[in-house]
C-alpha cells in the first residue's frame, strides 16, 4: 500500500439500498444522520486521511486515489454494501467492513473484503490501522479484547456528517425543523426480543456515557445553530436513574430531541415529565404488536399489550409524538389481526406507524428458528426490507402477509384514518404535530405511487 505525503486515505462509505428496479436508492436531501462514519473518522489516527460518503446521496467514486476501503451497512442495504465491496476488491483496494449485520456474520461479509471489524470499533479500528500501517492486515477478523466503557470516546466533526446540508438550514422554510442531529448516550439494551440484533451485537450490555460528556456534545449541536437531536440510542430509558439524571440536566439547555425508545419511558411518570420538560417530541416504540401471545413468542414477554393504549394516552398528553414500530404476520397473526391493529393505532390517534412484516436478520435467535422451522424464503437480501414476506407465515400464505401488508399502509394513509388520527388534536405542541400531519399527507402521494413510504 503506497504512501502518498505521509498520509494514507482511506474512503469510508455508509451504503444505501437497491430498489426492486435495481437502481440505487438516493435522496437530495435529508433529515438526519448517523453518526458511524464521522464516529469512525475520529477514531482514526492522524497519519490518515478520510473521505466520507453517503450512498444515500451521493455515488461512491469507484476511482479513487484511496488505500483503504471501509463500508458500513444496515439491514437490507448489505446486498448494495457487498457489491460496492466486490467492485473495489476487483480494482485491487483492500476492502474492510462492519456494522451490526457483518459483525453476526463474519463468514458471509469475507466473501465480499479482506477483513472485518466484528463488534465496536474503538479497539479494533486502531489496531487494524496500526497493522495497515506496518504493511497490511494481520488477520481477517478484528475485535476489541474488551467493550470500550465510553468515557471519553473522541468528539466527532459534525460539519463532516455526509448526509448534512448547512446550505439548507439558511433556508427559512427548513430553519426550524431540517436536522436532528445525531447524538448517542447508551449503547446496547439490556432486553433480548429474540429479532433483535443490538441485544446480539451488544451481547446483552447496556452502558452509558458520562452525562458531562454528552452535554458538551449538545453543546457543540447548539453552536450548529440547531436545537433539534436525534439520539442514535435503541433504548435510552433502560436505567431509569441515569435517564432521569440525564433529562434533568438537559432542560436548561432547551433542545428538541427524538428516538428510538421503549415503552418502558410511559411506564414512569416522573420519567415521562422530565423527558417531556427536556425537550423530548417524537419516540419511535417498538410496540411491534397487541397480541400478548406474539410478544411472549418473540421473547419480549415484559412489554404488555393490555397496558398500550393507557401508555400511548400518557405520552399524548404530554405532546410526545409516536412513532409506532409494528410487526405484522407474527405466528399469531391471523388476517383479521392486520385491521385490528390498524383500529387500535386510529383509536389511540397514533400519529405515525411503521409496519413491518417479520425479517429474520441473520445472527439472530429468530434466524435460526425461522431456519430450523424451514420457514426462510429467500436470501435476497435486498428483499429485507419489511414490506417482503421472506418467512412463511403460520396462519396466512405469504402472498396474503404481503397483501395485507399494503393495505394496512394504505388504509393507515386513508384520509379518513388521518382525520381521526389527528383531530381533534392534543393541546400540546400543536406545531410539530401540524408538522407531523404534513408528513402523513407526504406518505399517502407516495403510497398512492405504489412507492414504500418509509424506503424512498
Ligand atoms: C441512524 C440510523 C439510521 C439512519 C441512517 C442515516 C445515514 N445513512 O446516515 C436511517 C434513518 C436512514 C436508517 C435507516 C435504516 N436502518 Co438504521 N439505524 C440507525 C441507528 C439508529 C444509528 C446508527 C449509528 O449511527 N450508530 C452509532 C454508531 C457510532 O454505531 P454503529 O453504527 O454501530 O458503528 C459502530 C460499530 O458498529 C462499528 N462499525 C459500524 N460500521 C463499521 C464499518 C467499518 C468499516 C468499521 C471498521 C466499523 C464499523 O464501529 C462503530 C463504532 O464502534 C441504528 C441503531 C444503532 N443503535 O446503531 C439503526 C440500525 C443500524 N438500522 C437498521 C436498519 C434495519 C435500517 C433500515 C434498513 C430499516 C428499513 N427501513 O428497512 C433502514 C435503511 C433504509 C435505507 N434507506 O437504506 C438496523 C440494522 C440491522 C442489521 N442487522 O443490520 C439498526 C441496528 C436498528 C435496529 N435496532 O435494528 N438508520
Ligand atoms: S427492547 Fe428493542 S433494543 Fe432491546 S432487545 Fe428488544 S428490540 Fe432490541
Amino acid at each position: 500500500m503506497p504512501a502518498r505525503g505521509g498520509r494514507r486515505k482511506i474512503l469510508l462509505i455508509s451504503s444505501s439500498h437497491r430498489r426492486p428496479d435495481g437502481s440505487v436508492a438516493r435522496v437530495g436531501r435529508y433529515w438526519t444522520s448517523g453518526l458511524t462514519l464521522v464516529h469512525l473518522e475520529a477514531l482514526t489516527p492522524p497519519d490518515f486521511t478520510c473521505e466520507l460518503v453517503d450512498d444515500f446521496m451521493d455515488e461512491p467514486p469507484l476511482d479513487t486515489d484511496a488505500d483503504l476501503v471501509g463500508i458500513t451497512a444496515m439491514g437490507l442495504q448489505i446486498g448494495r454494501a457487498y457489491r460496492l465491496a466486490d467492485a473495489y476488491r476487483s480494482r485491487g483496494l483492500p476492502v474492510v467492513m462492519g456494522g451490526e449485520w457483518v459483525s453476526l456474520n463474519p463468514e458471509q461479509a469475507l466473501e465480499h473484503c479482506d477483513a472485518i471489524v466484528k463488534g465496536e470499533a474503538e479497539y479494533a479500528w486502531p489496531e487494524l490501522l496500526a497493522d495497515v500501517q506496518r504493511g497490511g492486515f494481520r488477520k481477517r477478523v478484528y475485535q476489541g479484547e474488551k467493550l470500550h466503557d465510553l468515557r471519553g470516546l473522541p468528539v466527532v466533526d459534525l460539519d463532516h456528517l455526509p448526509l448534512w446540508r448547512p446550505e439548507l438550514m439558511r433556508e427559512r422554510v427548513y430553519r426550524e425543523y431540517y436536522f436532528q442531529f445525531p447524538l448517542y448516550v447508551t449503547r446496547g439494551c439490556p432486553f433480548r426480543c429474540d429479532y433483535c440484533c443490538i441485544t446480539q451485537f451488544h451481547d446483552g450490555t447496556y452502558r452509558k456515557r458520562p452525562i458531562a460528556e454528552v452535554l458538551r456534545d449538545l453543546e457543540a449541536i447548539r453552536a450548529k445553530g440547531s436545537r433539534n437531536v436525534l439520539f442514535m440510542d435503541d433504548n435510552p430509558v433502560a436505567d431509569r436513574r441515569y435517564a432521569k439524571e440525564l433529562f434533568r440536566s438537559m432542560i436548561p439547555k432547551s433542545m428538541r430531541w427524538c428516538s428510538q425508545c421503549t415503552i418502558q419511558i410511559a411506564e414512569d411518570e416522573e420519567l415521562l415529565d422530565l423527558a417531556a420538560k427536556s425537550g423530548c417530541f417524537l419516540l419511535s416504540i417498538g410496540f411491534e404488536t397487541i397480541k400478548q401471545s406474539n410478544l411472549d413468542g418473540i421473547n419480549k414477554p415484559w412489554a404488555q399489550a393490555r397496558e398500550y393504549a393507557r401508555l400511548i394516552r400518557l405520552l399524548r398528553r404530554r405532546g410526545i409524538q409516536v412513532v409506532a414500530l409494528i410487526m405484522i404476520g407474527l405466528d399469531d397473526d391471523h388476517p383479521a389481526d392486520f385491521d385490528r391493529t390498524l383500529e387500535f393505532l386510529i383509536r389511540q390517534k397514533v400519529p405515525l406507524a411503521k409496519f413491518h412484516l417479520p425479517i429474520p436478520y441473520p445472527g439472530t435467535p429468530f434466524y435460526d428458528r425461522m431456519e430450523k422451522e424451514g420457514r426462510i424464503l429467500t436470501r435476497d437480501w435486498d428483499r429485507y426490507h419489511y414490506g417482503s414476506a421472506v418467512i412463511r407465515p403460520k396462519r396466512m400464505t405469504p402472498e396474503m402477509a404481503e397483501q395485507k401488508f399494503w393495505a394496512t399502509y394504505r388504509d393507515f394513509f386513508s384520509m379518513r384514518s388521518i382525520l381521526r388520527r389527528f383531530f381533534p388534536p392534543s393541546p400540546r405542541n400543536l406545531k410539530i404535530q401540524m408538522h407531523y400531519l404534513t408528513a402523513n399527507l407526504i406518505f399517502r402521494k407516495m403510497q398512492q405511487a405504489g412507492k414504500h413510504p418509509y424506503l424512498y
